[in-house]
């Protein structure tokens, strides 16, 4: 379950937050598919509860209440035909799944399907009190997580006080069997797992070990196995951290954390310089590349929610955002994912805490999510910010593709903030983040000829929308890169040869 099952040829996942079912079977056919992403990750897609103080916050996603296929996003017809749609364009479906828990647990009210539920008496139309973690099972005082480093606290109390699922007994493990392979049987290619570190790796394997295997008539190869990619934070060093996420490694991959906090050091803070990535991957303490899924602001830590700090860049950073995302995607390291935002308004308090962080997407005055629009220049409209649409991003979306399979070699730094690498003979890139210019000649191990930029431009016809450079036989090419621009970054490949 450490495969993604992505179409031959591609391999990144965006993370389309907050989006309508419709919406997302729309950007697979238009974008998605014909720039080389490899699936969506998709926000939960069973009832959450509705809440209203505050006014329809994306966090209520996470506040399950049954296992029907009914949200904001859309109806089970809708998700069942957004599957078959994304995977006829060759562009697979994973869906973000809460399997800890339910509600918070003084909560009383009514789902996005309309059934209503009663926290305190731990009644949900699909479990009742017999399927929670009984209190004798917890050692805290409250009945909440008050100890991160106990273990046996962290899995068996209650998270934020979110009513917490019992993953000992049969009929829980045997109803989340039956939900997820309802969403493999639709055509889903895998889940995000969240919470992991609130469940115990046995009991998820129980579960993992009984999914069903892809569908073959969608497109999959016989005995796919579901990917699964569970949600670990860790952001120290393993040996700072009370539960590591190698814990999780035999069911599956685990989000590696540390790479937005790496590249944010660096390239938010400028902490440290960028020719320490000469080594990038496991050997900076991070999980092994073959267990790893890797991205640089996810849906918690871009608004100052779940781990992280004032090192994760954002969209609001575009500059910096995207030279992290451009090296993220160039090197070989862990399967990439690309966070896709919905922008909301900040509202810093004294400690430069935002006390709008709960704010959901774009809605109307009925709360429903507003369809995203898309500008005659690729962007989207209302309130979508859309970073998987960014050039220098889907335009490195599609190097990670051409390059595949290659090494890193011919790596060269100036000794500080100016680096470059070679991807194989297919592909190069350099990023100058000094504050003077970048002028050097250098290996770039393609072919010679002359080469469209594709972080500043788009390959039309024989000509180039951005810069260009010229490689000359012995695969040289001079490289300059003034500090003075917003994209100070080059990456060249075989595909976008004039
Ligand atoms: C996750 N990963 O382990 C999600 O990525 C993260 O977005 C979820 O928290 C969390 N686990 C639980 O699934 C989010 C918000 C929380 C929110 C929670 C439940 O980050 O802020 O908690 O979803 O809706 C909210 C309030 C809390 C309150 C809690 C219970 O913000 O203050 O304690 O509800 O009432
Ligand atoms: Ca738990």
């Amino acid at each position: 379950q450490f495969e993604p099952n992505f179409a031959t040829g591609r391999n990144t996942i965006t993370h389309l937050f907050e989006w309508r079912w419709n919406d997302i079977a729309e950007e697979c056919e238009r974008f998605l598919g014909p720039n080389g992403y490899g699936g969506v990750q998709t926000s939960p897609a069973n009832e959450n509860a509705v809440i209203d103080e505050p006014p329809r916050p994306w966090w209520e996603r996470y506040q399950p209440v049954s296992y029907q296929l009914k949200t904001r996003s859309g109806t089970e017809e809708e998700f069942a035909s957004m599957v078959r749609r994304c995977n006829a364009v060759n562009v697979r479906i994973y869906v973000d799944v809460v399997l800890n828990h339910m509600t918070d647990n003084h909560r009383i009210g009514v789902g996005t399907g309309g059934n209503t539920f009663n926290a305190p008496d731990k009644a949900y139309p699909e479990f009742s009190a017999a399927d929670f973690n009984a209190r004798s099972k917890c050692s805290s005082g409250s009945g909440a997580i008050e100890d991160w480093t106990d273990t046996t606290q962290v899995r068996n109390c209650e998270m934020l006080v979110l009513r917490d699922l019992d993953q000992s007994q049969t009929y829980v493990r045997d109803h989340i069997v039956e939900f997820l392979n309802k969403m493999v049987d639709y055509g889903v290619a895998g889940f995000r797992i969240d919470a992991v570190k609130c469940m115990w790796p046995a009991e998820l394997k129980e579960i993992f070990d009984r999914l069903n295997n892809l569908p073959t008539e969608q497109g999959f190869a016989p005995n796919s196995r579901p990917f699964i990619y569970q949600e670990t934070v860790d952001l120290g060093p393993k040996e700072q951290e009370p539960i590591p996420g190698d814990e999780y490694f035999g069911l599956g991959r685990t989000t590696e954390f540390r790479v937005g906090r790496y590249l944010g050091e660096r390239l938010r803070q400028g902490w440290f310089p960028l020719k320490d990535l000469v080594n990038w991957g496991s050997d900076w303490g991070m999980y092994p590349d073959n267990y790893a899924v890797v991205f640089i602001d996810n849906h918690d830590n871009q608004r100052g929610h779940g781990g992280g700090g004032d090192y994760i860049l954002t969209f609001r950073r575009s500059r910096p955002y995207k030279m992290a995302s451009a090296f993220m995607l160039a090197h070989p390291y862990g399967i990439t994912r690309v966070m896709s935002s919905f922008n909301w308004e900040e509202k810093l308090d004294g400690s430069g805490n935002d006390e709008n962080s709960w704010v959901g997407p774009p809605m109307n005055a009925n709360g429903e999510i507003d369809p995203v629009i898309i500008n005659p220049d690729l962007t989207c409209g209302n309130g979508w910010i859309c970073e998987h649409r960014w050039r220098s991003i889907y335009n490195l979306v599609k190097f990670r593709n051409v390059v595949a399979g290659t090494s890193l070699t011919d790596w060269w730094d100036n000794g500080n903030n100016q680096i470059a690498f070679c991807r194989g003979n297919k592909g190069f890139i350099a990023i100058n983040n000094e504050n003077f210019s970048l002028n050097a000649n250098l290996q770039t191990c393609l072919p010679a000829g002359e080469y469209c930029d594709v972080y500043t431009g788009d390959k039309q016809g024989n000509a180039c929308t951005g810069r260009s450079v010229i490689v000359g036989s012995d695969g040289r090419a001079d490289i300059d890169i003034t500090n003075e621009t917003e994209d100070p970054v080059i990456a060249i490949h075989v595909e976008a040869r004039l």
